[in-house]
């Protein structure tokens, strides 16, 4: 396999999860900034569904992350357990991630990011809070005593819901007291060196900031 080279935009979290996965299993990749006019030109040629990531492997070309994570779990290490069943229920915390946090925390993100405050919408953030915030009884059940939720060491599972909490918390939608287990874990991973070199240059400090 030769250098990986990934079509890039710092803050969607799509793209943000293939980031740790290759920081984690200590993979170097190029990262391309999808707003450079070139690359821009590039992933127009390559990306049928006109969305990024796109991962290109020399002269395989992969479009959606949840196809580059498979194909990055299935070719290195530190993704996937061995066991089929915690596969599977990797995958299942893949989809609530998008299902339930994602789906609720776009709501919230959408609606700050690109207005001045007074003309947010309150009723759409406090709605998308509430569905983040009811999500989390399910995370805090099953994190249990282990560090992730694969055991000791991150994985797949924390490649996609790491960014979906570290969105969340610098959008004004933090961790409630109330999961004590979900705040030891997203504390966790902000440490960890490959969510940190992972994380968009403007998360990083805050970050920082949160160990
Ligand atoms: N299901 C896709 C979703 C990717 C996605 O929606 N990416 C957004 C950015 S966060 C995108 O490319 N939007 C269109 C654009 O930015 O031009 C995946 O998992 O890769």
């Amino acid at each position: 396999m030769g250098r990986l080279r990934l079509i890039d935009k710092p803050e969607c979290p799509f793209c943000w999860r293939v980031r740790i996965a290759l920081a984690l299993q200590g993979r170097p990749a190029e990262s391309l900034d999808r707003s450079d006019p070139e690359v821009l030109a590039e992933w127009r040629e390559l990306s049928p569904n006109r969305t990024v990531p796109v991962l290109v492997d020399e002269d395989l070309v992969l479009t959606d992350s949840g196809p580059i994570l498979e194909y990055l779990a299935e070719t290195g290490p530190a993704l996937l357990p061995d066991s089929p069943r915690q596969r599977a229920k990797a995958r299942s915390w893949m989809v609530y991630g998008d299902h339930v946090l994602g789906r609720c925390i776009r709501e919230v993100v959408f609606e700050k990011r690109d207005k001045p405050e007074k003309e947010w919408d309150q009723d759409r953030i406090r709605e998308g809070a509430r569905g983040f915030r009811e999500g989390l009884p399910a995370l805090e059940a099953a994190l249990g005593e282990e560090h992730f939720l694969n055991g000791s060491q991150p994985a797949l599972a924390e490649c996609v819901l790491f960014p979906r909490f570290a969105l969340a918390w610098a959008y004004g939608v933090g961790i409630p007291e109330e999961f004590p287990r979900i705040r030891q874990w997203f504390g966790r991973m902000a440490a960890h060196p490959a969510f940190v070199s992972a994380s968009p240059e403007r998360f990083r400090n805050l970050l920082v900031d949160l160990t």
